[in-house]
């Protein structure tokens, strides 16, 4: 039976999470809409099925179709990124990141990544994070001025830490990685180089930022950001490190992986190597400038000055506004951000002095430079006038307009 006509009850929260799906901007840099066919490739009875093991080696039986959907998810994955291997069994952002670590490091072994507070991820040796607890992070950050990492005092300090492990990548850093002077500079100190590219997955594979893949040891991503595919990880490696981080996974780390989500990431990574896919993933940075430029000219200062990316983190102080209070004056608004630290915060990450936004589900919803510049009339009309109830309603019921021009796939 139909689990509307099921359960009524349940379904009703479903519908009202479609409509505000419907109905709002997405703007948090980290969300997307799954195509229908991703979407549907979930439910499926792939559910159904344990296959604890590697395809051809597994501790169940009845895995025949279970060996052919991952081998295919995996040829797949690897063809996508260009990568020697690649594990497609990871349940989340967090569990590829402790395979990783659980593969290459003993606990207490000394690793570098960008600071949580600079735009690095609670994975990335956050204190209140296993990663924090179990190994010993060094924090690096971006300069204070130009608010962008300084590759070469962050070489002096890996030369002074010599980590065994460096961890590049970020979820609110809103400028290009050069991964191959991160190579330069992990060769230097003997060390691993690691890149968690979750929230430019989809760019790397469109084309539009460059691919740590040919520099990087071991990279990870999510595959339900720029990627489209649904809520899952990847992991991708040079040969010599395939058999480590499969038994890293499993058993290191996770017990049967979740079929019908590698059945939906193959279809996923299929859907990736389209020419539709390229085309959204252009839009997305466009739109990224184009949202930029326009925030700038009404006047927000913006971290480090712009983006070459999918997202921006707006400094709010100068309006005496917080990011607790501003994402939720958006939110009533229609436009949908989140608060976040912007580097060297004076204030703590629930009220943060900042907003972090981007452009991946707007892009892939087909909206561009015009709808942008209209966006930022909306931001600037919120939050110059935080206290004009009648001109949010008044916002709220354009973006309603706006996103009905603009169907939500699926
Ligand atoms: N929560 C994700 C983000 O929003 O960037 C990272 O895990």
């Amino acid at each position: 039976m139909d689990f509307r006509q099921f359960d009524p009850e349940a379904a009703a929260i479903l519908t009202a999470e479609e409509a505000r799906q419907n109905d709002t901007l997405m703007m948090i840099p980290s969300e997307n809409y799954m195509s229908a066919t991703v979407t549907a490739a979930q439910a499926t009875v792939f559910g159904n099925k344990y296959a604890e093991g590697m395809p051809g080696a597994r501790y169940y039986n009845g895995c025949v179709h279970m060996d052919a959907i991952e081998r295919l998810a995996i040829t797949r994955a690897k063809t996508l990124f260009g990568a020697e291997h690649a594990n497609v069994q990871a349940l989340s952002g967090a569990a590829m990141n402790i395979a990783v670590y659980h593969a290459l490091l003993e606990p207490g072994d000394t690793v570098m990544a960008l600071d949580l507070n600079q735009g690095g991820h609670l994975t990335h040796g956050s204190p209140v994070n296993f990663s924090g607890r179990i190994y010993k992070f060094v924090h690096y950050g971006v300069d204070r001025d130009s608010e962008r990492l300084d590759l070469a005092c962050i070489a002096q300090q890996v030369r002074d830490v010599r980590p065994k492990l460096i961890v590049t990548g970020a979820t609110a850093y809103p400028r290009f990685w050069d991964f191959a002077a991160w190579r330069r500079i992990a060769d230097e100190a003997g060390a691993l180089l690691m890149a968690d590219i979750s929230h430019i997955a989809g760019l790397v594979v469109g084309g539009v930022h460059p691919s740590p893949v040919p520099h990087c040891d071991v990279v990870t991503t999510t595959t339900q950001k720029t990627l489209r595919g649904p809520r899952s990880g990847l992991i991708l490696c040079r040969s010599k490190f395939a058999q480590a981080i499969d038994k890293a996974v499993f058993p290191g780390i996770q017990g049967g992986p979740h079929m019908h989500t590698v059945f939906a990431k193959a279809i996923a990574f299929k859907e990736a190597m389209g020419e539709g896919f390229r085309a959204t993933q252009q839009r997305t940075v466009d739109n990224a400038q184009h949202l930029a430029a326009a925030l700038s000219a009404h006047g927000f200062r913006l971290v480090s000055g712009g983006t070459d990316n999918h997202l921006m983190l707006v400094d709010l102080r100068a309006l005496g506004l917080t990011g607790k209070v501003a994402a939720n004056l958006l939110e009533a608004a229609g436009i949908v951000v989140n608060k976040n630290t912007i580097p060297y915060d004076p204030k703590t990450p629930a009220i943060c002095s900042g907003i972090r936004l981007g452009t991946p589900a707007l892009s892939t919803r087909g909206m561009g430079a015009t709808e942008m510049e209209q966006i930022a009339v909306w931001i600037d009309e919120v939050l110059h006038h935080p206290d004009d109830a009648t001109r949010h309603n008044r916002v709220a019921a354009e973006v309603r307009e706006l996103c009905r021009r603009f169907p939500v796939p699926g």
